[in-house]
């Protein structure tokens, strides 16, 4: 080591005394984190977690989802993470803090449900954007209640993407694989304002459930079609289409759209399925290119996951929808 100081010397950041891997455990990105209701006035983004797996029809463990999406961030605070492809930090553009989790014992999915109804509420009377890690999808029935609570039940259309329609024809019990089905039933949502991305795989009922959807206007792109077209311009006719629906968009990742080489932590993997690139840039357009009302990313099973790919994964979802978001509100 010479004496010699460099000529042009590293920035250096303030860590602010913490340490990305250690501490009581980090809030998303490691935001501020605003428990009480009243003060999440003024957010334009709250991070909610719904640790629940109740609802989950194979391989439960998504109720650990939120907390190893939170752990998947390895920068650690201060909470700066600016999009290089995007040239904006989402976290400089909007105020995002984390409202921590829903959820107390014992539970159950409707009280569950009703805890994240409720907290669904606080974050869309403070005028915030609700950004909810699950968790199994269940979790987008009552984010549908909240949104047609707020906006009425055409006031949003879902961009949603998934392995499965999760549109069972059967809603009298609810579980992951009808809370959109379910939402229609209940009046909280227009078929004809859905379109699902990426479907694909072998359950029996699914042939009679996409044509009995097809025939009331719900779109569904088998991933085949996304094969054959291409995601670019598949993602064209899902833009051009919500925006004739609805003036605003609730975004809807099931991580399972993945293909199991990206998503091996997920309980339902269906072989065939997006690249996490693929999925990502996708994300990040439709946060760009349309106004979200919210967003859920759900199915991350830590339980099965393989060195953490899938908790990243959805984590990097999170970001690039963010990154959209900001990006769009500097237009
Ligand atoms: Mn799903």
């Amino acid at each position: 080591m010479s004496g010699r100081a460099p000529e042009h010397p590293m920035p250096r950041r303030d860590y602010g005394g913490d340490l990305p891997y250690a501490g009581p455990g980090p809030t998303f990105a490691h935001v501020p984190l605003v428990l009480e209701p009243a003060d999440l006035a003024g957010a334009d983004v709250v991070v909610i977690g719904a640790p629940l797996d109740q609802a989950t029809s194979y391989r439960p463990g998504a109720r650990f989802g939120p907390r190893a999406i939170r752990d998947a961030d390895i920068v650690g605070p201060p909470a700066a993470r600016p999009n290089l492809a995007l040239g904006v930090d989402p976290l400089a553009v909007l105020r995002v803090v984390d409202h921590g989790d829903v959820g107390s014992y014992p539970n159950t999915v409707e009280s569950l449900h009703a805890e994240l109804r409720t907290a669904l509420g606080h974050v869309l009377d403070a005028g915030a954007v609700p950004v909810v890690l699950g968790g199994d999808h269940s979790v987008a029935l009552p984010m549908a209640q909240a949104l047609s609570a707020r906006f009425g039940a055409h006031g949003f259309a879902v961009a949603h993407f998934d392995a499965h329609g999760d549109v069972e024809l059967e809603t009298d019990v609810l579980d992951h694989g009808n809370p959109f089905s379910t939402a229609i039933a209940q009046g909280h949502l227009s078929a004809a304002n859905k379109v699902a991305i990426g479907v694909r795989g072998y359950w029996p009922t699914a042939p009679d459930e996409l044509a009995y959807w097809g025939a009331r206007g719900l779109r569904t792109v088998i991933m085949d079609e996304v094969v054959e077209r291409g995601l670019g311009a598949v993602l064209d006719e899902v833009i051009e289409r919500l925006q004739s629906r609805a003036p605003r968009v609730y975004l809807s990742v099931d991580m399972d759209v993945l293909d199991p080489a990206f998503a091996p932590g997920t309980g339902t993997p269906e072989p065939g399925g997006l690249a996490t690139r693929e999925l990502l840039l996708a994300v990040r357009r439709l946060a760009r290119e349309l106004d979200i009302c919210a967003l859920d990313v759900v199915e991350v099973n830590p339980m099965i996951d393989v060195a953490g790919i899938t908790a990243g994964a959805a984590h990097a979802v999170v970001l690039e929808a963010l990154g959209g978001m900001a990006a769009r509100s500097t237009l």
